[in-house]
């Protein structure tokens, strides 16, 4: 590191202060700022985000301390094509993983980091996944050259300060995370409102617990402690300690007698799981409040039972399709302010609007590329993968139980995913075994949140499909030995969920949204054996009398019909199953074969 380089801090936990030197020596950024998490650093962030025209503040009557952002059209979703796993044995990423041998990948992303930062300020983030106050709190530190990636993480995580200190007391562990956005700033050179790079890596090191993003500013991309962290690496931790990180929203359920359930659901990005964590409940007396609106932490408690943590510190929604009618508590969540807005529209008001907040749009906005545009317009006026990035505490719905480091006791796990076809409203397995195969087989249409082709259909094991940071094979093992080595029977139920069947006209099949309470309440009365479930060859769907339809817009036809097992589409998945599992070899749990062979003779019989 040259002489002139200013820091704000150095540290006295030898481990750490080395690694960000030598960093430092390989970017070379001209400061070196460590981020305290205090409302003033929140300020001068994005003091510099407005200066630097990346972010444009809200009207304070809006939107209080919140801002607007546009990115490049070229970074708005994740790029799982350029994220990869680089374990020691390319056998250990799996089929499903993008692989390369850590040597290889880190001989090109350090000629690619060698002067990155150049001209720009490089941010040392600590932060931690969970709660500080947990037995074993889980420890990142971010190193980054993007002022968004710290005011979204400011958002996130919890981060800064007090994190640093027990870092440093207790010379803890930490997933070393550094991020670039790949673009050095010559001296005089003007800088562009998005920097980013065409060529774009997004690496985790699962042996060495480690991180390397290169190229994108975007959430997934560049907020390390989220998908990098939080699932990726965190899920081999979890196979190697006997625990599960998971793509889950949890919850809390309350009927009207005042019984307390929990339930996690594991549905792919832009799926739902957002309007499913704050939902609020057509039928009268059940109450939901939210605990994680996308990853659990899943561990095994005292009592043998499972329970959930939510790492994370914020949201980071999609846009789009968020309302007052679809989620209104997402809509007061975000109307008190502290929010990064990304790729949404600007109304003439300073406010910000997307497809879906209001009945009405606007008669004239900015667009997220800086355009004009008015109703007439034939393309919409946010990008399909539009977020807002807000503290979770506005929540209204926020569970006490949100602050627990020790978590909630899971009653249900539902898996989900976006079927037109052949996937009931609701099927509940058999055991954890058939739970674990509804899980292995899921399968749902592509959405925006990755780039790619959007509406294909294709298998996202247990929603996990981008975020398994190992061998998909293993990680189906892995469930399978959670409950081999421990009490299967005190652990959840499981559910397969599909909000998005539709009839022979294309109509939806069920409302969703709110009516996915009287779901949610059919779950527990399941687990409570308090309704009736018929076997079928899939698992044990209810008839149409067992779900609270009371004041509900459907027919029983259209009821029985979302319910339906209709055995020829279901003939059509098994090869597709049968080729997703033949990838796996010998990884694939063979009682997961012994479950599709059942399948196939049940449909068969
Ligand atoms: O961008 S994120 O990966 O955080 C959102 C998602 O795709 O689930
Ligand atoms: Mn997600």
């Amino acid at each position: 590191m040259s002489l002139d380089t200013i820091t704000t801090y150095r540290s006295t936990y030898a481990k750490l202060q080395s690694w960000v030197d030598e960093v430092a020596a390989l970017t070379k950024p001209s400061e070196i700022y460590w981020c305290e998490g205090s409302p003033e650093e929140w300020v001068s962030i994005t003091d510099k985000l407005v200066e630097a025209g990346t972010f444009k503040r809200l009207n304070a009557e809006k939107k209080p301390n919140s801002f607007y952002c546009a990115s490049d059209p070229n970074d708005v979703a994740r790029v799982e094509d350029r994220t990869y796993i680089c374990s020691v044995d390319e056998k250990d990423a799996g089929p499903t993983n993008n692989w390369m041998a850590p040597a290889d990948m880190k001989k090109i992303m350090t000629d690619l980091y060698d002067g990155c930062m150049q001209g720009r300020t490089m941010y040392v983030i600590p932060f931690v996944m969970g709660h500080l106050e947990s037995d074993n709190p889980m420890f990142g530190i971010e190193i980054t050259d993007s002022a968004y990636v710290v005011a979204s993480m400011t958002v996130m995580a919890r981060i800064g300060k007090d994190v640093l200190s027990k870092i440093e007391e207790t010379e803890a562990d930490y997933v070393p995370a550094l991020h670039s956005f790949g673009a050095p700033l010559a001296e005089g050179q003007a800088d562009v409102k998005w920097p980013c790079n065409d060529t774009k890596y997004i690496v985790q090191f699962p042996e060495e617990r480690m991180i390397w993003s290169f190229g994108s500013s975007y959430g997934g991309n560049a907020l390390l402690g989220k998908k990098c962290y939080a699932l990726r690496i965190a899920s081999v931790m979890g196979r190697d300690n006997g625990w599960m990180a998971e793509h889950m929203l949890i919850l809390k359920l309350t009927n009207p007698e005042g019984v307390v359930k929990y339930i996690a659901a594991g549905f792919p990005s832009a799926c739902g799981k957002t309007n499913l964590a704050m939902v609020e409940p057509t039928i009268p007396g059940w109450k939901v409040e939210t605990i994680g609106d996308d990853i659990a932490w899943i561990r095994v408690g005292a009592d043998g039972r499972l329970y959930a943590v939510n790492p994370e510190f914020g949201l980071f929604g999609v846009a789009p399709g968020t309302g007052w009618d679809t989620n209104a508590n997402a809509m007061r969540t975000i109307e008190q302010g502290n929010s990064v807005f990304t790729n949404v529209a600007l109304t003439d008001d300073g406010d910000i609007w997307w497809e879906g907040m209001t009945d009405e749009p606007p008669a004239h906005l900015t667009d997220w590329k800086g355009n004009d545009w008015t109703p007439e317009s034939t393309e919409l006026s946010s990008h399909a993968n539009s977020r807002f990035c807000t503290p979770i505490k506005q929540c209204p719905t926020l569970a006490d139980e949100y602050d627990d480091p020790n978590g909630v006791p899971l009653d249900a796990i539902l898996f989900g995913g976006r079927r037109k076809t052949t996937i009931p409203l609701v099927t509940e397995a058999r055991d954890w075994t058939h739970g674990t195969f509804m899980g292995a087989t899921l399968s749902s249409e592509t959405t925006a949140a990755a780039t790619g082709a959007v509406g294909i259909v294709r298998r996202d094991p247990m929603a996990m499909l981008p975020f398994i940071g190992y061998d998909a094979g293993d990680y189906f093992g892995h469930w399978i030995n959670m409950a081999k080595n421990n009490d299967e029977s005190k652990f959840p139920k499981v559910f397969y969920v599909n909000w998005f069947r539709r009839d022979e006209d294309g109509g939806f099949l069920w409302p969703g949204f709110g009516e996915n309470s009287r779901i949610l309440k059919y779950v527990i009365d399941r687990v409570e054996g308090k309704v009736e479930a018929r076997e079928t060859p899939i698992g044990l769907v209810p008839p149409a009398s067992s779900i609270d339809t009371d004041g509900l817009d459907v027919t029983t036809e259209q009821l029985e019909k979302a319910l339906s097992v209709n055995v020829d589409e279901w003939k059509t998945e098994i090869p597709q199953i049968n080729e997703w599992f033949e990838q796996f070899g010998d990884t694939l749990p063979a009682v997961l074969w012994t479950e599709l062979d059942g399948l196939k003779a049940r449909l068969e019989a």
